[in-house]
């Protein structure tokens, strides 16, 4: 007959190996499969950079998950009540070995997730709020867009083409945007999901955020930001559209806005309240 010692390690042993073949095939599916359905998708390269990092993190959880997984049902199956007299198993003792492990195993987690995390993050910005100056700033030609935050609805500003403010968020596509996110009034914040950017915006503060569009598709942008009254209906949708359809867009837009324009104030990095407006 087994001893409790040889029985608990044989419950030890089976649990490591199902463990083991549990992880490896949950941990080939993630990175299989990962890219293909983890957020925010392919919309920018921030956005594919978010979901290598999202690749990574589920990769590096997926063994712990497999573990419990396994731990859990095995303990269903093996350690339940099955009539008699209840009695204490054994005792819970200290292992240096465990300790050990355990230590070293997630510190080196933790320090390579802080690592990749910085490396990825001074690439190009990730696709978040820098603040007025920014330190992971990416190589090239950039075409600065500004978006103005107001009680409850985005404008964009293109001061490279005089200035021009329209409602709607149109971007050439396979173009590196530089990002000027402000506000009129409250704290808001522009996400636009499927581009992988969010930035805080505040009003009197310029916080930048890097984007490099892709191919042309349309996108939504929403404020992540509780805003007031009319939060959740703080949306729209914007275009990445080709080289070309862009240029003819900036056109039509200026056509369409000429006759108001000359009472838009001049291009700022940020605005601040019409105090005469607000009072009337
Ligand atoms: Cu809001």
């Amino acid at each position: 007959m087994a001893t409790p010692a040889r029985r608990q390690g044989n419950h030890a042993r089976r649990v490591i190996v199902a463990a083991v073949v549990l992880s490896v095939i949950a941990t080939t599916l993630v990175a299989v499969l990962g890219g293909r359905f983890l957020p925010p998708g392919n919309g920018s390269t921030q956005a594919t950079g978010q979901v290598l990092d999202n690749t990574v993190m589920l990769a590096i959880v997926t063994p712990i998950i497999a573990l419990l997984v396994v731990f859990f049902v095995y303990s269903l199956s093996q350690f339940r009540h099955r009539g008699g007299a209840l009695v204490d198993g054994p005792p819970l003792r200290d292992d240096p070995h465990v300790r050990v492990w355990w230590l070293v195993v997630t510190s080196v987690t933790v320090l390579f997730l802080a690592g990749f995390g910085s490396y990825e993050l001074l690439q190009n910005g990730s696709g978040g709020g820098q603040g007025p100056s920014p330190i992971a700033i990416p190589n090239g030609k950039m075409l600065p867009v500004q978006v103005i935050a107001q009680q409850w609805q985005f404008t964009y500003r293109y001061p490279t083409y005089g200035g021009l403010e329209t409602p709607q968020l149109v971007l050439p596509a396979d173009t590196y945007i530089e990002l000027h996110v402000t506000s009129l009034d409250a704290i808001h914040s522009f996400w636009a999901t499927e581009l992988g950017i969010k930035a805080d915006a505040n009003p009197g503060v310029d916080n930048v955020a890097y984007l490099q569009t892709k191919s042309p598709r349309t996108f939504h942008v929403r404020c992540a930001e509780l805003c007031g009254l009319w939060h959740g209906y703080m949306f729209n949708n914007g275009r990445v559209v080709p080289q070309p359809q862009f240029t003819a867009w900036v056109k039509s837009q200026q056509r369409d806005f000429s006759a108001v324009a000359k009472y838009l104030p001049k291009y700022s990095k940020s605005y601040y309240p019409d105090p005469q407006r607000r009072a009337g």
